[in-house]
């Protein structure tokens, strides 16, 4: 189990920790200089500036405090402040006691939003869950006929309609079929377009009246899929996403095994303050976990 997350994370690991570990071979002594070097690593190893500063400041703070002048006491420390931002993480999934939840996905175009439905809705189905799809992408053909597939692969049911017809017709169709089938969680895609916000903003209204009116509450998970490859640049599109759609109850890192860039997820987790519930490291159905700061950790510091 701990290995998926040691592959999947290898290029962040390789990033982070090999240039820790060159970082105290280099001086094992605590200086001025050990602080910049650590700082610039931490920056470049996307976890953002203010995260960076901070995580320095403190583990001065604490250097000073334990009264350690060894490089690799800094680094051990450097880990527990690390951890201390990750296990704040909350990674349980919203699932109503009775009758149906419904977890809908958003995101840019090709973060991952139709592999990571199929691979939660396999995972969720393995629990003994009945679950069902629903194909609200309807703006590109690909992305129906593509969870259509996934479905027939999993032997998960697929709610869709034509190409261009109304993602919110598909949502109530769906709910519909789903609640008359005893369905316990439903997963809706959608085209999540950002790059126009008031579609974005629209879309997402229209889809909530549907669910609100069809299911009487709202969805029990609002994911917002995000690709880690995207580093920096992930934490302020995910800041806009929140801002337009304040109901996201929970984030999905894709494309973790692909990208060194896998630091971002500690300034995603200390600064959004919505828990990261999955983490995707390859792009088979399996590769999906449910985020656990301790192998979060281990992935990419390596094991203690
Ligand atoms: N390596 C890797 N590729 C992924 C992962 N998740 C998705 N992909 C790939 O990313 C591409 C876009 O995925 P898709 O689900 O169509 O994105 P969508 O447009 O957001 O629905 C596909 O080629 C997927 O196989 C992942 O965790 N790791
Ligand atoms: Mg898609």
């Amino acid at each position: 189990m701990l290995n998926k997350w040691l592959n999947g994370l290898k290029k962040t690991h390789e990033n982070i920790l090999g240039r820790l570990n060159a970082l105290v071979k280099f001086g094992p002594t605590i200086s001025e200089l050990f602080y910049e070097n650590l700082e610039e690593i931490l920056v470049t190893s996307d976890l953002g500036v203010k995260t960076s500063m901070e995580l320095v400041e403190q583990v001065k703070e604490e250097v000073k405090k334990r009264k350690v002048n060894d490089s690799k006491e800094a680094i051990n420390i450097l880990r527990e402040l690390i951890f201390d931002i990750v296990k704040m993480n909350n990674q349980e999934l919203n699932i109503s006691k009775e009758g149906l939840s419904i977890y809908l996905f958003i995101g840019v175009n090709g973060v991952g939003k139709t592999t990571t439905i199929a691979k939660v809705g396999n995972l969720l189905k393995k629990r003994g869950l009945k679950v069902m799809f629903a194909a609200g992408d309807t703006f590109r053909a690909g992305a129906i006929e593509q969870l259509k597939i996934w479905g027939e692969n999993l032997q998960i049911p697929v709610i869709a309609q034509k190409e261009g017809s109304d993602p919110a017709a598909v949502i109530y169709d769906s709910i519909e079929a789903a609640k008359a089938r005893g369905i316990d969680v439903l997963l809706i895609d959608t085209a999540g377009r950002l790059h126009n916000k008031k579609n974005l903003m629209e879309e997402m209204k229209k889809i909530d009246k549907v669910i609100q009116r069809e299911d009487g509450k709202k969805p029990e998970e609002i994911f917002l899929v995000i690709d880690s490859g995207t580093g920096q640049n992930a934490l302020s599109s995910a800041e806009e996403f929140i801002k337009n759609v304040p109901d996201i109850s929970g984030l999905i890192l894709t494309k973790l095994d692909g990208t060194a860039k896998g630091g971002m997820t500690i300034p995603l987790i200390k600064e959004l303050q919505v828990p990261v519930k999955f983490v995707c490291l390859g792009e088979s159905v399996k590769d999906i976990e449910e985020f656990i700061p301790e192998k979060f950790i281990a992935g990419i510091l390596g094991e203690e």
